[in-house]
């Protein structure tokens, strides 16, 4: 493999994915996207990491980083101009528990059938525990990081927005106008439309790198 720049393994639609695209954007780190089908994972996505998880960034020394967190975080550590490391073990904090403790219930809201016995109704109203949280956080702050959008607002918005669009009725009658107007104000953002521009999905004869 001989690119310099970083490559991306990324799924449009994965709000993982989307935290690490954010970070990289707001880094300025030029990268190469290559979009995957989580149904049809690429055999040279599955060498760099056979674990199979999107995103994945593969370093030009071959470093692999394959957990949104940590790749939010190389970026930011080498480039951080809005200072969204600012809080960054509090908001490391609140991602990880986005992570392990909101994202469970949302996957068995959203995606109930596909786990065995589960209520999607159940996991919604467990869920919302967590956007209660947010929307005490936000009523005293306009960023869950404070005064501005940090690490925590960028790497937790896009699991609010699958939780939000799978009722959006539901979610829009739920009393949290602070994590309604927040969730409006980073999909509108420049940023998210950036990071959510349509690629065409890589397959290994549209490389220009591994092709020899
Ligand atoms: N802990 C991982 C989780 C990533 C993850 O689960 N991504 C989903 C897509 S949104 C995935 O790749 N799932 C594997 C699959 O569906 O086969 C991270 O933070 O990067």
């Amino acid at each position: 493999m001989s690119t310099d720049r970083p490559i991306l393994w990324s799924f449009r639609r994965c709000p993982y994915a989307m935290r690490a695209r954010l970070s990289l954007h707001v880094a300025e780190i030029e990268i190469e996207h290559r979009e995957i089908l989580l149904r049809d994972k690429p055999a040279a996505m599955l060498d760099a990491s056979p674990k199979g998880t999107i995103p994945i960034l593969v370093l030009p020394d071959r470093t692999v980083i394959d957990e949104s967190l940590d790749i939010m975080l190389w970026a930011l550590r080498r480039h951080d101009p809005e200072a969204w490391l600012r809080n960054e073990a509090a908001a490391l904090a609140l991602a990880h528990a986005c992570d392990t403790e909101f994202k469970p219930h949302l996957d068995r809201y959203k995606y109930a059938t596909r786990y065995d016995g589960a209520d999607p109704d159940a996991h919604r109203t467990a869920a919302a525990e967590f956007v209660s949280e947010l929307e005490a956080r936000l009523k005293r702050s306009a960023s869950l990081d404070g005064e501005h959008d940090g690490l925590a607002d960028h790497a937790i918005f896009p699991f609010i927005r699958q939780y939000a669009h799978t009722d959006r009725d539901w979610f829009a009658g739920q009393d949290w106008p602070a994590v309604q107007a927040w969730l409006t104000r980073h999909l509108n953002s420049g940023r998210f439309a950036e990071i959510m521009r349509k690629y065409p999905l890589w397959t290994a004869a549209s490389d220009t790198h591994d092709a020899t």
